[in-house]
Parts: structure tokens; sequence; C-alpha cells
């Protein structure tokens, strides 16, 4: 862990620096090992995002039948005015799994918001996304934090600066990725981090026609077959697994009862592979669960909210109504 000044103070007044959290290795090979150790295998979603899974979600986010980032980045703008009313000024903005920070961008443009705090698992993502956001915003006072935003991190102190509230930015319906409960439990940990006269501003999908979520995961072009079968290569490059990747699918689909999509891959035919010493078998059909994108209706959202401390107090969509981005303060 350490603090380290990757540019001097810049013209006129803005400062980016980084601070490191990062999970040791052993995390992801013990979650890894835990997961596939389960009766339906699995592997928890955030260990998708190494630089090539990155890379794999931007191409996500431009394809056709992903409607989730354009249209949550049409609702932002379209409505950055009144967000920025609602936030207010002099606000310290944290945001949560930042990644590229295209959405940041709008709300930093619209807020003039001096503070600005990205956390990212993606040490290189987060530090060249920073530092091209401070050329364009010479003023931003920028402090980077690599983390698992999941786990506990300290907050930066901006000292003798004016800051008024704190403001969690939690974009992408990323929020999807946690069961109900596990959401409850993470809105009451963004509830902590904001503090008292805190707010959210939380990207929500919506529940919709099975036809659209089903294509939105399992694209035409494959571009989320790679992103999932990423998590198999990755394994092999860090852990020195041994799994034979193209004998596994992608599979994505809506649970309308669960409210839900799953992603697994799907093992091929019968096989194994060895991790750490250990075996892994796989029958033919067997699954590795890998993720879910739990999908939320605006009242059941709000009730998660309150039941986690905030008040609701803000829904901006799109006329479709594929997407809400809630505004929630700390209640
Ligand atoms: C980044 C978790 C919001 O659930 O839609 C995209 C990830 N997975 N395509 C989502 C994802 C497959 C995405 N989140």
């Amino acid at each position: 862990m350490g603090v380290k000044a990757e540019l001097s103070p810049r013209s006129p007044s803005g400062v980016v620096r980084f601070h490191d959290f990062l999970p040791p290795r052993e995390t992801f090979l013990d979650d890894v090992l835990a997961g596939l150790a389960l009766p339906q295998k699995s592997i928890p979603p955030k260990y998708f995002y190494d630089e090539q899974g990155c890379r794999l979600f931007e191409a996500i986010c431009e394809l056709p039948e992903y409607y989730p980032t354009r249209t949550e980045m049409a609702i932002l703008r379209g409505c950055a005015a009144e967000i920025a009313r609602f936030i207010g000024p002099d606000a310290q903005l944290i945001e949560f799994g930042s990644g590229a920070q295209a959405k940041t961008r709008i709300l930093i443009e619209a807020l003039q918001a001096p503070f600005y705090v990205p956390v990212d698992i993606a040490g290189e993502t987060l530090r060249s996304s920073s530092l091209e956001l401070a050329r364009r915003y010479p003023r931003l006072n920028i402090v980077g934090i690599c983390a698992d935003y999941s786990r506990p991190f300290t907050l930066p102190e901006f000292d003798g600066a004016p800051i008024r509230r704190k403001v969690v930015f939690f974009p992408g319906s990323t929020i999807g990725n946690f069961t109900p409960t596990e959401a409850v439990a993470f809105l009451d940990h963004a509830r902590r981090t904001a503090g008292a006269g805190g707010a959210l501003i939380i990207g929500v999908d919506l529940k919709k026609d099975k036809r659209l979520l089903d294509a939105a995961y399992a694209d035409a072009q494959g571009v989320t077959a790679r992103f999932n079968l990423n998590l198999l290569h990755r394994i092999n490059r860090e852990l020195h697994g041994d799994f034979q990747v193209e004998r596994f699918r992608h599979k994505a689909f809506y649970d309308p009862v669960l409210g839900r999509v799953e992603m697994h891959l799907e093992s091929l035919g019968s096989q194994c592979a060895h991790l750490a010493g250990r075996r892994f078998d796989f029958a033919a059909g067997e699954t590795i669960h890998t993720e879910i994108s739990c999908k939320y209706s605006i009242a059941e959202f709000q009730e998660m909210g309150r039941l986690a401390g905030f008040s609701p107090e803000k829904i901006w969509t799109d006329p479709d109504l594929l997407f809400g981005v809630h505004g929630m303060v700390v209640a």
C-alpha cells in the first residue's frame, strides 16, 4: 500500500494522486478454489476485470444489443443540470468501479465538482483514465483509489477543502451483480461512505422483456462470450491453471421469476482442469456460474434504498423505461 504523486500540482490548482489497497493475488486464487468446490461451481464477477476484461467490457458497451451504457449516458446527459442541482455545490464525488470514467465526465462538467475520488480494482485503467480526466479538467482534484470497492478502504482527506457533502456515484447497474440481500448491505456501506448529509446517485437496470435482455447478454458478435471466457484465460495466465478454454461456451439468459440475468460457462464435454495442485471435474453440460445481473422496478429499488437508510428523492429515466438513475439522500 502506498501513496504516489504521479503528477505535481498542475496549474491552476488541481492535484492527482493514487492510493493502493490491492487485494493480494492469493485472494483471487482462494476465491476461485472455493467457488469451484461448490456443488454449483461459481466465480465472483469482480474477477472479470483484468486489463483484458476491462477492454472487452468497453467493447460490450458499444454493442447494438447492450443498451444499458448508452441509455444511462443519455439519461445523465439529458438530466445533468437537474442532477447537479440535486447534488449541490462543493461536493466530493466518490465513484465505485470508475472504469473508463466516461459517465463521470458528464457529471464533472455539469457539477463543476472540485473533488473526485474514483475507486477501481483495475490499476492501469484507473491511472490512465484519471490522468486523462486531469488533463481535461485542470482544476479538478483527483485521488484515485485502486481497491476492491466492496472491501474496506480509507477515503482520502482533502486538507482545508470546502467539501459540503459526499456523494457516492455508482453507475452502470453494477449493483445488479449482488443478490437483493447483498445489494441492501452494499447500499448500507454506500450510506456510511457518504455519511451524514451525503447522497447516492445510482444507475439501476429496469425489468423488461426477456428477448431484449437475452440479446443484451448474448450478443451476435460474441463479445460477451469472450468477456465471460476471459475469466478462464485469466485463471490460466495468473494462477497457472490448465483450463481448456475452447471446451467451454458462454451461456446467458434472463430468469423472469428471479428477475435476473445469469451468465455461465458451460463445459462442452466431460473434462477436468487443474489449479494449485487440485483437480476439478466437469460433466458435459455442467456450468460455472459467473454472474448475476438483477433487474429492479423503480419501486423495488426505492424500497431497498429505504432498508439501507436512504430516502429516495429522484428518479431519472429514458422514454422507453429501459434504465433508471436514482437520486437518494442519507435519511
Ligand atoms: C458491469 C455488471 C453492469 O451486468 O450488465 C455486461 C456486466 N456482463 N455483459 C451487467 C456485463 C455481461 C454488467 N455490469
